[in-house]
């Protein structure tokens, strides 16, 4: 799989050299992490065949059947303080909504504020993770993407058949988990996070949840709303019903 992707990708490719693959690894997210600590580079890019223990947010699992998506977690190192990074996992979906289209064709939406999503169906998720030094700056920022290639409906498992997709069933086309992971590492390379406004007014075009009626969920709470608009940071702003 590394050498058909390096293949595919540019020749002049900046990240080439710190692609990993692995062909199976708990969570490319954990693995990257791990890589991080120890000083790897920004660039690395680590690719995995199969995840058993693919994670989402809050501790939920990410279903990563082998040779089905791609999954991918990236290392990043900019200089700068976390608050400057606050709209990574939005610069990161616009980036993933660009290579979806390259790869296959239709562009996928945003649900706010990390899920992918075509005709209401979840096509893939990403997991933003970041590390801070003792100076207040990121050490290292982790950028994990899931994104269904090659499913049919019933190869999920069956809790999620109803609620997610994947490029065969949204296309009706084989897209190869190789192509698709290559718009994937060409767009996070060319991910330009210091112009947070333009990443912002392009995630606004891609977000599903703008002006739908939402429930806001704070432990036992729950607080009716419109999503109205969204900040530089990405935060959600919601008008209550209450006013
Ligand atoms: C996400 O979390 O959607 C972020 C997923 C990030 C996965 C990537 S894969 C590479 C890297 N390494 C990792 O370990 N993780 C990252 P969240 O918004 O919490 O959504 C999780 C929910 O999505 C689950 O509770 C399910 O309902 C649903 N789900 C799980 N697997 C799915 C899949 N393959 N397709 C669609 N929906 C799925």
């Amino acid at each position: 799989m590394k050498n058909t992707l390096l293949s595919v990708l540019p020749k002049d490719f900046p990240w080439a050299d710190t692609i990993i693959y692995l062909d199976t690894v708990d969570s490319t997210n954990t693995y990257a992490k791990a890589l991080a600590k120890t000083g790897a580079p920004h660039g690395t890019c680590v690719l995995a065949g199969a995840q058993p223990g693919g994670r989402g947010r809050l501790g939920r699992h990410f279903s990563s059947p082998a040779g089905q998506g791609v999954y991918l977690s990236v290392i990043l190192r900019p200089e700068c303080k976390p608050a400057d990074l606050m709209h990574l996992t939005c610069c990161a979906g616009v980036a993933m909504c660009d290579a979806v289209e390259k790869a296959s064709g239709i562009r996928p939406q945003i649900k706010w504020i990390n899920d992918l999503v075509v005709n209401n169906q979840k096509l893939g998720g990403i997991l933003t993770e970041l590390s801070v030094n003792s100076a207040g700056f990121v050490d290292y920022a982790i950028v994990g993407i899931g994104i269904n290639c090659c499913q049919q409906t019933e190869d999920f498992p069956e809790e999620l058949q109803e609620i997610a997709t994947s490029l065969a069933i949204a296309t009706g086309n084989r897209i190869l988990p190789v192509t698709l992971a290559s718009r994937m590492l060409q767009a996070l390379c060319h991910m330009d996070i210091t112009q947070k406004k333009s990443v912002m007014q392009r995630y606004k075009a891609d977000c599903l949840t703008l002006g739908q009626d939402i429930v806001v969920l704070r432990g036992e709470e729950k607080r009716y709303g419109k999503a109205v608009d969204l900040d530089d940071d990405g935060s959600l702003i919601v008008a209550f019903s209450d006013g």
